[in-house]
């Protein structure tokens, strides 16, 4: 830890990356631990293109289940860690895979989002008349799959499903983001692309590599510090040491 702490000083370059782990304190169920599963459906059976055209209704009911869980969710300590971090690092960079909402919640300055928001749709049909993405905090639908009010179709979850590529724009500036000092990767299982590919991007820039996981992941091997642990205890630890 102390090989951290060093390092975290005011002007380095910090980067975060995140995944369901770090919300997982908070009640969110993460993908792939024995909580992740919903009517038995595995979630990559579920966030696909395909399983929506094939059962729109299925995969919105799932979502729906989705947000009405979270919407009851508060931010933990460890996102509040990372927010006040946002704050007090000039060079901090997070980079989450998570599409709960959560580090927003908690203040967090700016966020890289990968995988989309579960508070945002689009039209499914991509009518004209709809603006790209929109915000939609419902937790309680009349219909199921709810309607697009520009073109009367339906709207689909503003998410990345598997097999869809990520906005470029955002991948680019995550990219950029793994040229750092820091680089911390958080409450994730390192098997999703590209996100997990930042982490060794990271360590051919240089940076000092370091993961936070109660369990081992493909990257523990690669990383220079491995913190086994809980985000939510771990996080608030460094913070504690380094005075913020
Ligand atoms: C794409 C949004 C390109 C939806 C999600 C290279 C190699 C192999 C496969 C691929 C590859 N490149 C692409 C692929 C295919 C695929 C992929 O990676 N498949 C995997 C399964 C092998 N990738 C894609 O499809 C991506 N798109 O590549 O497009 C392309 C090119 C051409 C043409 C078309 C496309 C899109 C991937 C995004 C999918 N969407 N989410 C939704 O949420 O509904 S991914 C989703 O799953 C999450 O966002 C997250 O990314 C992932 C889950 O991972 P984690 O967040 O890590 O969660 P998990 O449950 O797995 O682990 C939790 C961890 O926390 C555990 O380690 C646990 O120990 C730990 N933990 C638990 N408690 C705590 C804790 N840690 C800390 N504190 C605690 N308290």
């Amino acid at each position: 830890m102390h090989a951290l702490v060093e390092r975290l000083t005011h002007n380095a370059r910090i980067t975060v990356l995140t995944g369901a782990g770090v919300s997982a304190a908070s009640g969110v169920p993460t993908f792939r631990g024995g909580d992740g599963l919903w009517k038995n459906f595995r979630p990559e059976a579920l966030a696909t293109a395909d399983a929506f055209g094939r059962d729109p209704r299925l995969v919105w009911e799932w979502y729906a289940w989705r947000r009405s869980l979270i919407a009851a969710c508060e931010p933990n300590a460890a996102h509040q860690v990372l927010a006040e971090w946002s704050r007090r690092f000039p060079n901090f960079t997070l980079i989450t895979q998570n599409v709960d909402g959560l580090h927003e919640k908690s203040g967090t300055a700016t966020v890289l989002r990968l995988h989309g928001s579960i508070w945002e749709v689009r039209c499914w049909e991509s009518c004209a008349a709809s603006p790209g993405q929109w915000r939609d905090d419902r937790t309680e639908f009349e219909v199921l799959p709810p309607r697009c009010p520009h073109c009367g179709g339906i709207i689909r979850p503003g998410v990345v499903w598997f097999g869809e590529m990520l906005d470029p724009d955002v991948v680019d500036a995550a990219s950029r983001a793994a040229d750092c000092d820091i680089f911390m990767t958080v409450g994730t299982s390192a098997v999703v692309y590209p996100a997990a590919g930042f982490i060794d991007q990271a360590r051919k820039h240089g940076a000092f590599t370091v993961e936070i996981n109660p369990e081992a992941t493909p990257a523990t091997s690669t990383v220079d510090l491995a913190l086994r642990g809980g985000a939510e205890t771990i996080l608030p630890e460094i913070a504690a040491k380094i005075g913020c």
